[in-house]
Formats: structure tokens, C-alpha cells, sequence
């Protein structure tokens, strides 16, 4: 046991993730939790927090860090009621400065809720008929799945998969009812878990399901992946994927992004034994000595893909089949109105780096209450922190137009393609592992990258950029053309070359640089994909092509 990381022994301890869980809350002295509890909260689905832009100020003051709460839904597929959306406004007005999150996994985040709101908050999510149970933590986390859900009747299917397989790994422990809904109290031994056992998993663990030709899910960055296959219009099986993700150390080669393997076909049906057989076969292999080191991608890079697909497919008791065609062409959002298969409109609006508040000249947060107060579909976030207004009858069209154009949701019309497709992680001040700035640095960014575009006359064109504020990767930097990655308040390491479809890495090209070192490289890059590119060439792939990457450092 002592080889083990410390989290395992806390896992094991917990009695079904209970640890000490309901004093650590009642303690009235402190507003933070026990350290124990802390990891634990995580797989309830919540973290905690300090708030660091005023750490240094306290330190001084020889007060504790102002602990906070954040808080993560569980929503499969991102799909919520406009009910569901007024309360989780609600909620975040009343404990949660008046601003939501939305993520890269298409759910929300409340920031800022103090240690005596949190069960409120839990008890009226709940109510909302949602809860945050293994959102974070080493469990399989929220499902993501591409977000066009009603495009056909396939993408609903898919879409009730994502649900579906959410449900099948969820931890079968009643510890989040008994302790934030003050369920009945465990009496005896805790619920056996089929799946997880007493540790759970030795890492997170993140699945998704994407339908082709859309990307948006980014499935090759996460450790179990569905690509739907969809053959004479009906849904004929999905390709498996393994391995993928993105966290890294700066400086630790022993660490590194890794693209998902395609590692076979198999029916519909199969879905959930298959799912199940690669978590217990990471749970059982899994490294849990090193937490550097045990997530998916590495139990595969050291034992094989052929080794781990022989022990799924013994799991399962049937072999996969050979992979299928398929083909992405965006790991994009498509913005604007599309029409479903079913007449219905859906309006993909762009929220910049998911950051949903009201703003001078931009309340958001009321005009998106406005909308869900009138309408009837539901709503639908993104992989990409955007957000669906889904289902939208041709006549209400006019009057959720007005709503979105009267509450300035309307940059999906008026952005340039650099900034709709941009993803920034939240970064400063909440969270604590944050080098540098992302989100708050989202829109500067843009301006200067932007008008280095419109300088070599490329203003219209697509380039993807992504910037997180330290290598964990939280928006998926790694699959960017253009990757900015913290290093230091001020400082980003640039990473080049990933392609617009989400299969390609980029590549490490120059490290610790503020705006005058990555900038000037940039004008310099920019202006040759001007000058040089073929016609539609993006920017990665002409960086690539004209072997400028060759020499990455
Ligand atoms: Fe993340 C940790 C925010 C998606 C890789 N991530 C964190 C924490 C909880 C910091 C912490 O451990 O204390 C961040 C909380 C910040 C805050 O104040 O809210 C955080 N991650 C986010 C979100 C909110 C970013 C966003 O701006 O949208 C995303 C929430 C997703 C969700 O709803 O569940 C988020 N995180 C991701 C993704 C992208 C994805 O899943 O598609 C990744 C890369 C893919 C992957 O997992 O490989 C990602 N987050 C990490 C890692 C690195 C994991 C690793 O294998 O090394 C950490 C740190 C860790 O686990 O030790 C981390
Ligand atoms: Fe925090 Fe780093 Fe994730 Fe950004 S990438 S949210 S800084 S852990």
C-alpha cells in the first residue's frame, strides 16, 4: 500500500466517498474543508477553491485564503430544459456572482459558492432534476457528445447514448444523496461498485461520442471515444477509440498529449459492455502509484494497443470488428440557424470562452433568462463553451432573433472566424494551478492576433486558436493551429500546427514568450501563409507543408 498515491488510500478509506464529508461541512470555524474531504468533494462534483487574485493581499493580512466553491453539473450530451436553465440562473445569481461557466465538456460551472451554500446549491439542482455526481474526480466525468442532436434522427439516437452510457458508469454509492439531500444514513458496509470497486478509478477518465463528419467533441483527445457510423442513413455501429488526452508537465517528457487510437467496430448494442470492459481494464492496469502517470494513455503507450484491445475484447466475450470509414471535416460549431431533420431551427450562438454574465452593453445572462422564459426547445452547450438554442419552431424564430440581437448574443453574426472558434480555459483567479492568464486574456488576444490577420489581408480566414493557462490542457490547446500554453503570469509557450478536424497535435515552437516574442513570429508566419498558401490552405496544414514545423524546437 505504501507505493500507492495518497489519493488511493483516501479513496479506500472513504466508505463509499463519505469520508468525514458532513463534518468537514458543519465545521463553522473555517471556510474550508477537511484536506481528505477535499479530494473526496471532487468526485461529488465540486472543488475547492481560493480566490487568487486576492491570496497575496490575505496572506499578508494573516487571514486564510477566501475559500470557495466551484461546482460542476453532470448533462450528458450538454442538453438542459429551459426550466432547467432558469434555475441553474437562478442559483447562480443567488450563490454564485451572478455568472456561469459553461466548459469545454459541455456543462456548467458555478464559481465563488461559499462552504455554507453548497448544500442549498446541491439541494437545488437536485430539485432542477440534475446533480453534480461525478463530475470531477477519478471516475468516468460528464459524457460529451456532438452537439447537432436533432440534425437526424441518428444524432438523437446518439444523443440518448450519451445519456445512457452516462448512466451505466455512474458510481452506485448513495453518498451524495445522504450528505447534500440528507438522504437515508448508510447503516453497514458501503454499496458495492460493479464497476469502480473500493478505489475507483487511478485517474479521470473522460468518454465521448462524435458523429462524423463533426469533431466537435475533439474525440481523439479523450481516453474512450464513439464514432457514430452511420450507413443508408441509419446507425450501423461505432468505431471504438482509446487513449486519447491532454495533460502535461512543462518540462516532464514523461508526460505528454497523445491522440485516441481507432481500435475497432462494433454494434449499437455493444455500446456498454465495450464502454465498461475499458474502464475495469484502466481500472485493473491502471498505474496508481504515480498520478503523473495514470491516466489511460499511458497504461496503452507501455503495454500496447494490441495487448489492450485483446483484454477489452476478452471483457467483452466478442472480438470487435474492423474499424469503419468515416471522415471529420470541423471540430467547429456550425453558428447561426440550422434547420433539423425535422423542420425545427436550431440557433448556435457564440459565448466567448463560455463565460455567461451581464456585462455594460452585454447583459447576456438576462437576455439568455429572457429566452428561456419564451422558449420551447431546449438548449444544448457545445464541446466548444458555445451554446444551442435547439428545437425552435419557424414561427418563434422572430422573437428569439430579437432577444438574442437585443442582449448582444449576436456575435455569431458579427464575429470574425478567429474569434468564434477561439477557446479559452478559466484559468485566473479561481483556478489553482493556473501559470498564467487564459480566459480574461481571451478577447485581448484576439484583438492582436486578429489584426495580424487583417495586416496580411487574411481577415475573413478560419484559424483555430486555443489558450490555457498552464499545460493541463482544459481547452484542448495541443489540437490547435495556434496553442498558447502558460508558463508563467504574462508567458505562454507556442505551440504550431494542429489541423481544423481535431487529428493532428500541434508541436512545441518556441517557449516562454509574452506578447513581444509570440507576436512578431506570428506576423512573420501569418504573412507567409498569406504569400505562399494554396487556395483554402489552412494554417496549420500550410505550416506543416511548407516546412516550417520541421525545424520546431
Ligand atoms: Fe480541466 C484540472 C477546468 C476540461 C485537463 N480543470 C482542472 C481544474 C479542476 C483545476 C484543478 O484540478 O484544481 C480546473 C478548474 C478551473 C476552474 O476554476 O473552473 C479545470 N477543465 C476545466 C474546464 C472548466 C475548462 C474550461 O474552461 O471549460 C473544463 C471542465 C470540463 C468539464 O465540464 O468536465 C476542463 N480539463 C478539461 C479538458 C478538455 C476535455 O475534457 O475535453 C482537459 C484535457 C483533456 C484531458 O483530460 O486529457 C482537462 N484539467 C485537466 C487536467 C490534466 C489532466 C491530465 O491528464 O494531466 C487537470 C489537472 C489534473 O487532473 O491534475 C485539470
Ligand atoms: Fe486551470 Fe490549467 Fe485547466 Fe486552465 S488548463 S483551467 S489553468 S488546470
Amino acid at each position: 500500500m505504501s507505493d500507492l498515491s495518497p489519493v488511493e488510500r483516501i479513496k479506500a478509506e472513504s466508505r463509499g466517498l463519505r469520508g468525514t464529508l458532513a463534518e468537514s461541512l458543519a465545521d463553522a470555524h473555517t471556510g474550508a474543508l477537511r484536506e481528505d474531504d477535499q479530494q473526496l468533494l471532487r468526485l461529488h462534483g465540486s472543488y475547492q477553491q481560493d480566490d487568487r487574485d486576492i491570496r497575496e493581499d490575505r496572506r499578508q493580512r494573516k487571514l486564510e485564503p477566501l475559500w470557495r466553491f466551484m461546482v460542476r453539473l453532470r448533462l450528458p450530451g450538454g442538453v438542459c430544459t429551459p426550466a432547467q436553465w432558469l434555475a441553474i440562473d437562478e442559483l447562480a445569481r443567488r450563490y454564485a456572482g451572478s455568472t456561469l461557466r459553461l466548459t469545454t465538456r459541455q456543462t456548467f460551472q458555478f464559481h465563488g459558492i461559499v462552504k455554507r451554500d453548497l448544500k442549498p446549491t446541491m439541494q437545488a439542482i437536485n430539485a432542477a432534476l440534475i446533480d453534480t455526481i461525478a463530475t470531477c474526480g477519478d471516475v468516468n466525468r460528464n459524457v460529451v457528445a456532438s452537439v447537432n442532436p436533432v440534425e437526424s434522427p441518428v444524432h438523437a439516437e446518439v444523443a440518448d447514448w450519451a445519456r445512457r452510457l452516462s448512466e451505466h458508469l455512474l458510481p452506485r454509492t448513495r453518498a451524495w444523496h445522504e450528505i447534500w439531500l440528507d438522504g437515508e444514513k448508510l447503516a453497514g458496509t458501503p454499496e458495492v461498485e460493479p464497476v469502480y470497486g473500493r478505489t475507483f478509478l487511478p485517474r479521470k477518465f473522460k468518454a465521448a461520442i462524435a458523429v462524423p463528419p463533426d469533431n466537435d467533441v475533439d474525440i481523439f483527445s479523450q481516453d474512450l471515444g464513439f464514432i457514430a457510423i452511420v450507413e443508408d442513413g441509419r446507425l450501423a455501429g461505432f468505431n471504438l477509440t482509446v487513449g486519447g488526452g491532454l495533460g502535461a508537465t512543462h518540462g516532464d517528457p514523461a508526460t505528454y498529449p497523445r491522440l485516441a487510437d481507432v481500435a475497432g467496430f462494433l454494434p449499437p448494442e455493444r455500446l456498454l459492455a465495450v464502454a465498461e470492459s475499458v474502464v475495469t481494464t484502466q481500472r485493473d492496469f491502471g498505474d496508481r502509484t504515480n498520478r503523473k502517470h495514470a491516466r489511460l494513455k499511458y497504461t496503452i503507450a507501455d503495454r500496447g494497443l494490441d495487448w489492450f484491445i485483446a483484454e477489452v475484447e476478452r471483457r467483452v466475450g466478442v472480438p470487435l470488428e474492423p474499424a469503419r470509414p468515416f471522415e471529420f471535416t470541423t471540430n467547429g460549431d456550425r453558428f447561426g440557424w440550422q434547420q433539423g431533420f425535422d423542420g425545427r431551427w436550431h440557433l448556435t450562438l457564440r459565448i466567448p470562452a463560455g463565460r455567461i454574465a451581464d456585462r455594460e452593453g452585454a447583459p447576456r445572462m438576462t437576455g439568455l433568462r429572457r429566452i428561456a422564459e419564451a422558449h420551447r426547445g431546449d438548449f444544448r452547450i457545445t464541446a466548444n463553451q458555445n451554446l444551442v438554442i435547439a428545437g425552435v419552431d419557424e414561427a418563434d424564430r422572430p422573437r428569439i432573433d430579437a432577444l438574442v440581437a437585443g442582449h448582444a448574443l449576436d456575435l455569431h453574426a458579427r464575429a470574425t472566424p478567429l474569434e468564434r472558434d477561439a477557446l479559452a480555459c478559466v484559468a485566473m483567479p479561481t483556478c489553482p494551478l493556473a501559470m498564467a492568464e487564459a480566459e480574461r486574456y481571451l478577447q485581448p488576444l484576439l484583438g492582436k492576433v486578429g489584426g495580424l490577420l487583417g495586416t496580411h489581408g487574411l481577415g475573413g480566414e478560419p484559424l483555430s486558436l486555443r489558450v490555457t493557462g498552464c499545460p493541463n490542457g482544459c481547452a484542448r490547446p495541443y489540437l490547435a493551429e495556434i496553442g498558447l500554453i502558460g508558463k508563467a503570469p504574462g508567458r505562454y509557450n507556442l505551440h504550431l500546427g494542429g489541423d481544423a478536424r481535431g487529428q493532428r497535435l500541434n508541436v512545441l515552437y518556441r517557449e516562454n514568450l509574452d506578447e513581444s516574442g509570440f507576436l512578431p513570429l506570428l506576423d512573420e508566419l501569418i504573412g507567409a501563409w498569406a504569400r505562399e498558401r494554396a487556395p483554402g490552405e489552412r494554417f496549420g496544414d500550410f505550416l506543416w507543408r511548407s516546412g516550417r514545423l520541421g525545424a520546431a524546437a
